[in-house]
């Protein structure tokens, strides 16, 4: 359930889109109870490669990762932006315990449900596991950094979530985080690499329709939030991959001329026969520009953890 504050975002985020040309939606909307459902539907789809390659990183290079964020100095805060079902991090959690490293997991996510199943599933799996979980906008929770703990903090920041923000989002993140870190303090980040354009766009246009589905359902959303009468049948999912950009895109194409009307806005929008709205961007690096946006925004690459097929990388950065 959203407060009236966040159904308010909602409604104001969807009137600057659906009133932008080109038309957009925001990917941080995709996330309702069905949008979370379906998005773990992806993580199992055979052409979804990011989510097999980054467990393979954290099951196979447990250790290496465990020294190299020097977890046995002493306490730690091991924070976890937007956590979701904790999957990795329950490897390296498991591992961290059986060594006896002294610290604390903070999962911090938007979606207090979310929360909720991590908490009540990690407490179960680690009976002295100490746990902080905090739910929020994890751009708002940066601003409590400064004042959490005198402890040092490794954060965790994976899944390519750093994707969907697009390159010069992504940089003003690290930006805004380099400001509330200390020397000593860690960044590990989950970059999907550039590849085969083909192995890219086939994960984000799968055979069976589920990211169509995942995309469609926003309208789904808009239509039951804000009173939205879209036909998702007339709308179809496009993706896009642009090799020299690096970026893969997707879009919801309407395939007629078309009205559709949004109560709570007490606004209608006119569509024209194969108007895209575009959704979302998942941006795809190479290790050149990581290391430039390290740079950039007061870090170091300290190290970097590949799986086998070097699809992506989990990079550790110190603050400079
Ligand atoms: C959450 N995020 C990293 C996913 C991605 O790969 O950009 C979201 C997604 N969109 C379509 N498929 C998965």
């Amino acid at each position: 359930m959203q407060s009236a504050s966040q159904q308010n975002t909602f409604a104001a985020d969807v009137l600057r889109g659906l009133s932008a040309s080109p038309k957009y939606l925001s990917s941080k909307y995709f996330y309702d109870d069905e949008g979370s459902r379906l998005f773990q539907e992806i993580m199992k789809l055979p052409e979804y490669y990011l989510t097999r390659v980054e467990y393979e990183i954290f099951s196979e290079q447990t250790a290496e990762i465990y020294a190299a964020f020097k977890a046995e100095i002493g306490e730690f805060d091991l924070i976890e932006l937007g956590a979701g079902d904790g999957a990795k991090t329950s490897l390296l959690v498991d591992f961290f315990l059986k060594r006896q490293a002294a610290f604390t997991y903070v999962p911090i996510d938007i979606s207090a449900e979310a929360l909720k199943c991590l908490s009540e599933k990690f407490a179960a799996q680690f009976s002295n596991l100490s746990i902080q979980a905090e739910q929020g906008d994890y751009f708002l929770t940066l601003q409590t950094f400064k004042s959490k703990s005198e402890r040092r903090k490794i954060i965790l920041f994976l899944g390519s979530n750093i994707g969907n923000f697009g390159k010069a989002q992504a940089q003003d993140f690290f930006k805004s985080l380099r400001a509330v870190i200390n020397e000593g303090d860690g960044l590990f980040i989950g970059f999907d690499l550039q590849k085969d354009p083909r192995t890219i766009l086939r994960a984000y246009d799968d055979a069976q329709g589920v990211t169509a589905e995942f995309n469609l359902n926003l309208l789904t959303r808009m239509n039951r939030e804000l009173g939205a009468d879209f036909n998702e049948k007339e709308f179809s999912h496009y993706a896009s991959y642009h090799p020299i950009e690096g970026a893969a895109r997707s879009f919801l194409m309407s395939r007629k001329a078309q009205t559709v009307s949004v109560e709570a806005l007490n606004e209608t929008f006119h569509f024209a026969a194969w108007e895209p709205i575009f959704m979302e961007i998942s941006q795809k690096y190479t290790l050149s520009i990581i290391e430039e946006m390290a740079q950039a925004s007061g870090f170091e690459v300290t190290e970097n953890f590949f799986d086998d097929k070097k699809f992506y990388v989990n990079s550790l950065w110190k603050p400079i």
